[in-house]
């Protein structure tokens, strides 16, 4: 059960004071603000696709083109986004303690637009600026591809958002069918000549990188990490789920859960005694508790 200052802001900012290592695990609304839409609940539709289910290896097979616009458009809004002050306060923080560790399963480029120190955040899912190789057999990549349209064939992707809040991107309106795109018109790899280039993040079954899952578990076994920060994440997708609670297992860890529905009776229910939670908008909550 919870210690009834588990939403005290002056509470958690003593704790924070006493806290030397510290991890982050971040999602989607962390970037909520900055007008980039979550993948579940309401914002999770993509015209009338799941984000989720064209977040698959198999939806890329089936429809490349389909996938592709998807993606290319998510990199026209990303681009068109900027970092919030949930951002800058991580990053903030970052620089001020060298022991705080940033996971975040977000790839839309805000942290390092933030000016998170590289050497401090791990991309879990990738980013959609990274280019690979759809080939199982190549390895080629570009670790950083702003290219906006990304090819011709994706340029309704980038056409620009419409001024007034009431009107929808052209590409959003439903009532107006999707172009299809053949692979032909995606570009293929540069190196194998093969495959068909794809976005450079983590779809559901693939694994994450086995260097970066090394260096994050190195990092919490070394020694006790006192406070977790989970931001803006369902938290229902692994192996990011699992890390606060793998973060637990050195010793007392207090977790501080900053989320929408933080505060519901449910998820209160299930805080341990010196975990925290706070109920809002990362990018109003978390410059409050990292000032
Ligand atoms: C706000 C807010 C505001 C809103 N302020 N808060 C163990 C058990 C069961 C299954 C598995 C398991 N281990 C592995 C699996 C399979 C699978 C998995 O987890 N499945 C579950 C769904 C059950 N995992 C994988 O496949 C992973 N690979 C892997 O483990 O490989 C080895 C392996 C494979 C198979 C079996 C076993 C082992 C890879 C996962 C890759 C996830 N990829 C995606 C797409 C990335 C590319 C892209 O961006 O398109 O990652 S899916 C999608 O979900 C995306 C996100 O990063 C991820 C998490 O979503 P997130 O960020 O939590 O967003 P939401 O929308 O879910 O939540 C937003 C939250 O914000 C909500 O809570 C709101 O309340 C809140 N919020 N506004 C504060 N302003
Ligand atoms: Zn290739």
């Amino acid at each position: 059960a919870p210690s009834p200052e588990y939403n005290s802001v002056s509470a958690f900012h003593a704790k924070l004071a006493r806290s030397k290592r510290i991890l982050a695990v971040c999602g989607a609304g962390l970037s909520a603000s900055s007008g980039l839409p979550t993948f579940r609940g309401a914002g999770g539709l993509w015209r009338n696709y799941e984000a989720t289910a064209l977040a698959t290896p198999e939806a890329f097979k089936e429809d490349p083109g389909l996938v592709w616009m998807f993606y290319a458009y998510r990199r026209h809004m990303a681009l068109q986004a900027k970092p919030n002050a949930g951002h800058y306060a991580l990053a903030a923080l970052a620089r001020k303690n060298p022991d705080f560790l940033c996971l975040s399963q977000n790839v839309d480029n805000l942290h390092p637009r933030a000016g998170h120190p590289p050497s401090q955040l791990h991309l879990l899912h990738g980013s959609l600026f990274k280019i690979k190789c759809s080939s199982p057999t190549c390895d080629w990549s570009d670790p950083a591809n702003f290219s906006d349209p990304f090819c011709p064939a994706l340029a309704p992707a980038s056409e620009d958002a419409p001024s007034s809040p009431d009107q929808i991107h052209p590409l959003l309106d439903t009532s107006k069918p999707l172009p299809h795109i053949p692979a032909s018109e995606l570009p293929h790899c540069p190196a194998c000549g093969n495959g068909l280039q794809r976005p450079g993040v983590v779809w559901f079954g693939e694994a994450l990188d086995e260097e970066m899952l090394d260096a994050i578990y190195e990092w919490i076994a070394k020694e006790k990490v006192d406070l977790v920060l989970v931001v803006g994440t369902s938290s229902l997708v692994w192996p990011a789920a699992g890390f606060a609670e793998v973060a637990r297992s050195k010793g007392e860890t207090s977790v501080v859960t900053v989320n929408l529905d933080a505060e519901r009776p449910e998820n209160v229910a299930k805080l341990k005694k010196k975990d925290f939670a706070f109920a809002g908008d990362a990018a109003e909550v978390l410059p409050r508790l990292l000032e």
